[in-house]
């Protein structure tokens, strides 16, 4: 069974950090009200609901994805880019330290799990303004031994890598190929944004099922075309604070071992 770590929107969300956007105002109600129907549709695909304690004073404390990096053997605690999202990472700790032993990266290292593109065995680590290549290395030492290759990838004009580039099926990534290299996916199916759509870049692969903003209808179509099917989802609130699908989530196997 997957369990999706979810957290309330925090009242605070205006105040995020902002690195691509100009800041415009957020309908707090409407974000609650979208965040809602987010977690109704992982629920929905199979997903354990379970949210984590909410952190009303850390206005990005909904994007719970960039605290940790979940993967069957293991979970590395990340050091947040922004100084202003680092308390973020203990209550996060606390959740999943029932399920996996837990790791971390430590100063001078900064990593975002945003950055965080886990293809199988092979993890790429995007070297955004977030996450750096210290990360990069220490992720290599933690994750080595469990099998797993490690390598941070240039991304640019975007937040993170999964901004840029998103799994929407085992042997498939959806990707904005302005912000990464395609080539880097050379051994996948490869489905490219539509050039109007520069964002659309960010789907969240549940399961079987594939959550996707109702923004992106071009791109949509797009996926639709190669057969994968879309559960649509109204993510435009936390889109103006540059969140997307996968960010408002951290899925993991409950029993990884079955
Ligand atoms: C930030 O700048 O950190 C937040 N406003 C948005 C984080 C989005 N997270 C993600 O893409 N994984």
């Amino acid at each position: 069974m997957l369990v999706a770590l979810t957290r309330a929107v925090p009242p605070s969300l205006a105040r995020c950090e902002l690195t691509h956007l100009q800041r415009t105002p957020i309908d707090l109600a409407l974000a609650e009200a979208q965040h809602a129907r987010y977690e109704q549709a992982l629920a929905a695909l199979g997903c354990e609901v379970r949210r984590l304690p909410p952190e009303p004073d850390m206005p990005d404390s909904v994007f719970v994805e960039d605290t940790a990096v979940v993967l069957d053997e293991v979970a590395v605690l990340t050091l947040p880019g922004a100084e202003s999202r680092r308390g973020e990472t203990a209550s996060v700790a606390e959740a999943l330290r029932p399920h996996r032993p837990l790791l971390r990266i430590e100063a001078p290292g900064t990593l975002d799990g945003g950055d965080v593109l886990v293809l199988g065995r092979r993890v790429l680590v995007g070297l955004s303004g977030r996450s750096n290549a210290e990360a990069v290395r220490q992720l290599a030492n933690l994750l080595e031994p469990f099998g797993y290759s490690v390598e941070g990838v240039a991304v640019a004009g975007c937040l993170h890598l999964k901004t840029a580039a998103t799994r929407v099926a085992e042997g498939t990534v959806l990707l904005n190929p302005r912000w990464v290299d395609p080539s880097l996916f050379h051994d996948l199916e490869r489905v490219e944004v539509h050039p109007d759509e520069p964002m659309a870049g960010n789907a969240l692969l549940v399961g079987a099922g594939v959550l996707y903003p109702t923004a992106y209808p071009r791109t949509g179509e797009r996926l639709d075309r190669v057969g994968i099917e879309l559960t649509q989802v109204d993510a435009g609130e936390v889109a103006k604070a540059e969140g997307a699908l996968t960010c408002c989530s951290l899925l993991f196997r409950l029993d990884p071992a079955a």
